[in-house]
Parts: C-alpha cells; structure tokens; sequence
C-alpha cells in the first residue's frame, strides 16, 4: 500500500511541476506527435473509473508527461506489469516515446486511467483528452484528441474495482 501511496503522490508532484513549466514554454505551431485510433472504455452508471487507449507516434525521441480530461477529477497512466505472475499495475512519470516507434497504450501495457468520473461515459460520446508531450529538444506540445467511447468488451481487469 505504501508503496503505490507514494507513487501516486510523485505523479501528482510531477504534474503540477509540469503544469508551471508549460506556462514558459512557446508551443510549436507544427504537430511532432501524432495520435492514432483513441478510445476510452465506456461505464455502467455510478463507475467511478474508466480507461483510454491510443497509439502514439512521436518523430523525435519524446516523452509523454501527463495526460488530463475534463470528464474526470484525476487523470493517471498507468503501466501493467506481470512481477513473480502477479499482474500488477500502477501509476508512472511518464512515458518514453522513441522516434519512429508507435507506442500503443492498451488495457495490457500502458493505459489512461480516468479517475473520479464526473459522470457515465456511454457508447459513442466524445471523450476530449489533452496530451502534454516533450521532444528531445526540450519543446513541449499540447495534443488535443477526441476519443469516441466504445462499450467494455474486455472486463479482464476492471480497474474500478481495484482502485
Ligand atoms: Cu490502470
């Protein structure tokens, strides 16, 4: 438990560290990054999570820092790992995206955990996302996605029971 405690708390200092640096920063006019197939999980009433899902593309050695929505009070990504064949997953930093390589977040890797829903996301709303990635130069840009909801198929790890 102490463990995932204090994971959580150093990816909320992160982003609020991230959110100050933005204010600095000049965005590039030209999208690097390049966002693929989104989607996010939709709930029953009352679910007080969800997940989202994408492929992303960067054409430099990238890092994506934090992802936030207006649908949710608490924005996470999350790696799975399987440690001893226990399946485990928790929040991280950030993550890495090497130029030229498609990095595909998905229910088994990496995934965005929406937390705190503001309410029932059903099949086919549109789920707005915001990405904040930094390029190797140091540049940070700001993606801005729709991503349809798509009705939960896969119920193998339903991340609101576990958070
Ligand atoms: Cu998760």
């Amino acid at each position: 438990m102490n463990t995932v405690f204090a994971a959580v708390s150093r990816s909320l200092v992160s982003r609020t560290l991230g959110v100050a640096l933005l204010a600095g920063v000049s965005l590039s006019a030209v999208a690097q990054t390049r966002v693929e197939d989104p989607w996010v999980r939709a709930t029953v009433a009352g679910q007080p999570s969800s997940g989202a899902f994408m492929r992303i593309t960067a054409d430099t050695d990238s890092t994506l820092l934090s992802v936030t929505s207006p649908v949710a009070k608490d924005v996470q990504i999350h790696e799975m790992s399987m440690t001893n064949d226990v399946m485990r997953m928790g929040p991280v930093d950030a993550v890495p995206l090497p130029a030229g390589k498609t990095v595909a977040l998905d229910p088994d890797g990496y995934h965005v955990m929406l937390m705190g829903l503001n309410g029932q996301i059903k099949e086919g709303d549109q789920v707005p996302l915001t990405l904040t990635v930094k390029n190797a130069k140091g540049e940070t840009e700001v993606l801005n996605v729709s991503a349809p909801a798509r009705a939960a198929m896969d119920m193998s790890h339903d991340h609101g029971m576990t958070h």
